[in-house]
């Protein structure tokens, strides 16, 4: 075995040269591996007892793509384009060996090989557009030359990876190994192939498969209809269709060319750096500085819920689906009956479309027990607590958990605003008292916020960020305050967007500035589907803002057909004249000059108070880092990931300009909207969040 370099490593096994690529995780492709793998393919050529060449890789996966976090800096070489310009003046059969992941650079090195052989386990595929690029390494070139274009294209546009037998079907791989012997199936095949006088198969070379789509150019246009619904707002798509096009129209090297370029355009844009910046922070935000690897966790095999309303069921969804059995307590036989009937109503309508079968909603529906005896709660080792937002009554219910269930176990609350430290000194092992803040609905919003109280034990917050990935939620540390991260901020984008429709704007106005800017709904919206009626009160109510008097109407949202829009029967949402004279009404009653509110001032009245919120969320240490700020945005508020988040949002339009726009705002419309001082002092510095 001869060291290459550090990465990798060329050995020669009865006539077959075998580099092995080892670079710990992922085997990304850095500027070391890139390197090894050139000079280790030119030192096997150069060997005349060597008749083919196996690339193969050590640990978990095959290579895992480009190295991500090289992108944007100065080029280092050789660059991957030499790379595989080396593999295809190869002479000698080059054969990839492929398991884990064959991903992005590292799928496009295997098609730049003669042939290929994974084992079943194995998973390939050009995700790069998930990153905001597009495969730039002949990708787009070679794969629908290899197995077709609308295969290609599919993968190449969702970025999802296929199995091995998949690629086996569509001809991306000549040869499925057994597990663990995937070296010795490489290497007979290496065999067989100098044995038989095979050809080298360049995929460049082939043809047959593009031929056909240029009989068929409405594929084309067929999929650019549909990815437009899809990636709205989106970029990276386009230009990946159009290389795919490309490789139908144009020679080889004129595709290869014009991907280089595509590539390049896209590596530097402002999405791709948001979705890069999103990649990495999805991988640092289950990461507690103080809180080790190896912290020791505890075992979470059944759950019991308290509450079967809405968020109660959605919350208990998520453990069933994970194989946990969960026991919900509620206080009257109805509120039970209904909220059982739901969870199985919500399963059957999912296998009614297909999505699941009736025998995994029996299985789902076979962990769920439902009481009204607190005590059948003794022997569960985490309780969440989902009762309505009451201090006084959690407190009590907290008390009593604490009696009632077995030592050792977690005691959350799902609480969207209340303070955990509270909650947690009514009883008597606050260390073990945390909040799991899921969000609506809870069954199907990622987001989960671990609220870290100031007794919150270590091991409890190292089992909640593992459960958490057990139910395929992403977890999010953060401190007790109100609202925590998430509402915290999304209070400031409420309370400006209800001021601008008294100065000029009208609901739909500010609705489509931020639909149009790449959030699924605005403010108003939003709150015709929640409901305009939660928290309001007949009895109370005294016309005291517009919300008020629209539920005073019966116009209380989208479940009365009427809220600040008007609905039909298929829920579609029409712009209101009665909104609009009572929006008119108040202002006038107050005293309200209006004016004309351009849509620049919507998007920054309403955005940048979030950014400043965030900064403040920071200077208190609420939460970890900035990156964190925006999982939470992108998991819990459909925030679009080509934005990266609001922090990063707030970076790309630059701290100084949202400082100077927040420092104008502050004086007209009043001390809410003063900036931060983290904001002020980064803005100075000309730093950013991710050095606060
Ligand atoms: C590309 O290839 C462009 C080319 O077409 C053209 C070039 C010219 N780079 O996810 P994990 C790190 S674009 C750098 O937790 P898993 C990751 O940050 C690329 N770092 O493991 C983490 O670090 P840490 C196309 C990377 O087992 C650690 O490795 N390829 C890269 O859950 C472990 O990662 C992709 O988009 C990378 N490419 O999942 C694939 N990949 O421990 C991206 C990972 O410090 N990668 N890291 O937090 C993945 O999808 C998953 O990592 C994978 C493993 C499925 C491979």
């Amino acid at each position: 075995m001869t060291a290459i370099n550090s990465v990798v490593d060329l050995s020669l096994h009865d006539g077959v040269a075998v580099l092995t690529l080892n670079s710990p995780p992922v085997n990304a492709l850095s500027a070391a591996l890139r390197a090894g793998l050139d000079e280790g393919l030119k030192t096997a050529y150069a060997d005349a007892n060597a008749k083919a060449v196996v690339i193969i890789c050590a640990g978990r996966t095959f290579i895992a793509g480009a190295d991500i976090s090289e992108f944007g800096k100065p080029p280092q070489f050789p660059m991957l384009g030499d790379v595989l310009d080396t593999m295809e003046a190869s002479q000698k059969p080059i054969i990839a060996a492929i398991h884990g992941t064959a991903l992005g650079g590292g799928f496009e090195v295997a098609l730049t090989a003669h042939y290929r052989v994974a084992v079943p386990s194995a998973k390939l595929g050009l995700p790069e557009i998930k990153l905001g690029l597009l495969p730039g390494a002949g990708g787009t070139q070679r794969l629908p030359r290899l197995i077709g274009v609308k295969p290609a294209l599919d993968a190449i546009l969702s970025g999802t990876p296929f199995s091995a037998r998949q690629a086996l079907d569509w001809g991306a791989i000549d040869a499925l190994a057994e597990e663990g012997k995937l070296l010795d199936a490489a290497l007979d095949l290496a065999r067989s192939i100098i044995s038989d006088g095979k050809p080298l198969r360049r995929v460049k070379d082939m043809a047959d498969k593009i031929a056909a789509a240029r009989s068929n150019p409405s594929l084309f246009d067929a999929a650019r209809k549909d990815y437009a619904r899809k990636y709205r707002g989106f970029e990276a798509w386009k230009l990946a269709l159009q290389s795919v096009e490309n490789a139908v129209k144009l020679p080889f090297e004129e595709g290869i060319a014009a991907e280089r370029d595509l590539f390049m355009q896209l590596v530097s844009s402002t999405q791709s750096k948001a979705q890069r910046h999103v990649f990495f922070a999805e991988r640092q935000v289950s990461k507690i500085p103080d809180v080790p690897d190896d912290t020791p966790v505890l075992p979470i095999e059944k759950v019991g819920v308290l509450g079967a309303g809405t968020m109660g069921g959605g919350i208990s969804m998520n453990f069933l689906n994970a194989g946990i059995s969960v026991t919900i307590v509620e206080t009257r036989q109805e509120a039970l009956d209904r909220g059982l009937s739901t969870i199985r109503r919500n399963y059957e309508n999912t296998a009614a479309k297909g999505r699941m079968s009736m025998a995994d909603v029996e299985k789902r529906m076979s962990l769920l027990s439902g009481t009204l005896a607190f005590e059948a709660l003794a022997d569960c080792d985490l309780v969440i607590e989902a009762v309505f937002e009451n201090m006084e009554l959690k407190k009590e219910i907290f008390k009593k958990l604490d009696a009632t269930v077995k030592q050792g176990a977690i005691l959350a609350s799902n609480t969207s605003y209340l303070d955990i430290d509270e909650i947690a000194a009514s009883t008597r092992r606050p260390d073990h008292v945390l909040g799991l803040h899921f969000f609506s609905p809870a069954n199907v919003m990622r987001l989960l916020e671990i609220v870290r109280g100031a007794k919150t034990a270590k091991p409890v917050l190292a089992t909640a960020m593992q459960l958490a990935k057990k139910i395929g939620k992403v977890g999010v540390l953060v401190g007790v305050c109100h609202g925590f991260v998430g509402n915290r901020m999304l209070e400031q984008r409420q309370r400006e967007a209800n001021k601008l429709i008294l100065e000029g704007a009208m609901p739909w106005d500010v609705d489509r500035v931020l639909y149009d800017f790449g959030l699924p709904m605005g403010p108003f919206a939003m709150s015709d589907l929640a409901g305009l009626d939660i928290g309001w009160s007949k009895e109370k109510s005294s016309s005291s803002t517009v919300r008020e008097i629209l539920c005073e109407r019966d116009r209380r949202g989208q479940k009365t057909g009427r809220g600040f829009y008007d609905y039909d029967e298929n829920r579609k949402a029409t712009p209101s004249a009665e909104v609009e004279a009572i929006i008119l009404d108040f202002a006038r009653a107050r005293g309200i000059e209006r004016r004309v509110i351009s849509d620049d001032e919507i998007l920054e009245r309403t955005i940048y108070p979030m950014i400043n919120e965030g900064a403040k969320i920071l200077e208190e240490g609420k939460a970890q880092r900035s990156s964190d700020i925006d999982i939470v945005w992108i998991n819990g508020y459909g925030w679009p990931v080509y934005r990266g988040g609001p922090m990063f949002y707030g970076e790309t339009v630059g701290l100084d300009k949202v400082l100077a726009r927040l420092k104008d705002f502050e004086v007209r419309f009043g001390p809410q909207l003063k900036p931060a001082a983290l904001l002020e002092r980064l803005a100075s510095e000309g730093k950013g969040f991710a050095s606060a």
